[in-house]
Formats: structure tokens, sequence, C-alpha cells
């Protein structure tokens, strides 16, 4: 998978060379690409922003140097495998973090680890320009993402736990894919606790069902342990049938 990402804090991402997403940056499984949103500008100060028509607190990214960033780099990715002629839904998914987007969850998460290419472009300030949107709506498939109900000082963060979640997902990425299956979130539900050696810590003793050898005695104490966790702090979650008291 190539991924880019367009920011005016390009070292923000050095943290992508270690762990997991840096191991699959040095295999080549992700080919990750960071670029700097000044680069894009033309006078002097490299502005990147500008006052709000209408007025109001607070800076507006202007949109050209983004057009020139987006240009270049769908050009590039479109050059590619895809072919010249690909079809319009072939380009890159473009992905704004916003707080005013639609939901991230693992689901979303899923779809995109299956993208060929994913440019993410982080905003700071008040937000970019909605041009930038709407023009690239008519091209490529525009996507605004937030990652909860609360506030950022910028897309960065938010970019990089989205990579994170995504990238685990490509295969290859993590050693054991089983360890993707028993998690929280994958099944709809919250991960169930567990237990390592020593069976007794502090006087805490692990529960005894997980000493038993009984499979599906185990599977089962797993599955209400999911149940009462989802139930008790994200009832949300739960299908209608099962949050009932
Ligand atoms: Cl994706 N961006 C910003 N700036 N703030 C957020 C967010 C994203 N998700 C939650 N808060």
């Amino acid at each position: 998978m190539r991924i880019d990402i367009l920011t005016i804090f390009p070292e923000f991402f050095s943290v992508l060379d270690v762990s997991l997403v840096g191991k699959a940056r040095q295999s080549g499984l992700i080919d990750l690409r960071v670029h700097n949103l000044r680069d894009h500008t033309h006078d002097r100060h490299n502005t990147v922003d500008d006052t709000p028509y209408g007025g109001g607190a607070g800076m507006v990214m202007k949109p050209e140097p983004w057009g020139e960033a987006l240009d270049e780099i769908i050009g590039e990715v479109s050059g590619g495998a895809a072919g010249a002629d690909a079809g319009a839904d072939a380009g890159p998914v473009l992905i704004f973090p916003s707080p005013a987007g639609e939901l991230f969850t693992q689901k979303m998460a899923r779809s995109l680890a299956e993208e060929p290419n994913l440019v993410f472009g982080c905003g700071r300030y008040e937000g970019i320009d909605q041009r930038v949107f709407d023009h690239y709506a008519a091209s490529g498939r525009v996507r605004l993402i937030s990652l909860g109900d609360y506030v950022l000082n910028g897309g960065e963060v938010a970019v990089m736990a989205m990579i994170e979640a995504i990238g685990r997902l490509i295969p290859g990425v993590v050693g054991n894919p089983e360890s993707l299956v028993e998690e929280s979130h994958e099944d709809g539900l919250l991960e169930y606790p567990s237990y390592t050696k020593p069976s007794s810590w502090c006087g805490h003793d692990v529960p005894p069902v997980l000493l038993s050898g009984n499979h599906g005695a185990i599977a089962a104490w797993r599955r209400e342990q999911q149940l009462a966790r989802t139930r008790q702090v994200r009832p949300d979650l739960l299908p209608p049938a099962n949050s009932e008291e």
C-alpha cells in the first residue's frame, strides 16, 4: 500500500519509523511518503492560511497549496499501476481528518486497508477552504473522517492513529494474523480480559475456568465477559436484543 501524507509538520511523522508500521515500511509492505504543504507555496513567507470570508475567529487554510500538492500526488499515484485510463474510482482515497467528519471505525479501517493508495491531508487552524473538498470530490474519493467527539489542534495525531489502525490490517504487517481476530471491535464487542502467569498475584487469582483446560467453558466465559463489559461501558455497541437489562 502506498500512503501519502500532506502536512505543515512533516516532523510529526518521524514516529512512523518505529514499531510495526516502521517494520512494514522497511519490508516494503507500506510505502509511506510525507510531503510538506509549504513546498507548494510561492510567496516569501510560505503562506498556507488566511482570514475567513464572512469574518470570525481563526485562520483558514488557502486552497492553492492544497490544489498544487494534491494534483502532484494524484498524478504520481495514478500514473502507476492503476494505469492512465483507469476508471473514475480507481484514484486514491483522499482522507481529511476533521472533527466534522464521519466517525472512524474498525469497519472503516478494514475497508481502507484494501485500498492500494491513500492520501491524508492534515488540516490545521480552523480548517481547509471548503472548495478543496468540493473540487476533489469530483475526481477522487474524498472522505472527511473524525476520531471522536473532541477537538485536536490539527489532523496529524488523528492521521497517525488511522495509519496504525489501517496498517496493522494489511496482510503481513502483524506477524500472527490470528491475533487480529480476537480483539475489541473486531466482532462488534469489547474484548474479554486477559491473564498470564503467575496464577495468583497480590491476592488476585486468575479466574479458575481459564485453568480448567475446558475449551468450551473458556469460550463461553470469554463471550459472557465481552457482553458484560460492553453492556457496562459501551451499550451503544450492542444489538438491541442484547442491551436489555
Ligand atoms: Cl480527525 N481532527 C481534529 N482536528 N480533531 C479531531 C479529529 C480529527 N477527530 C476528533 N477530533
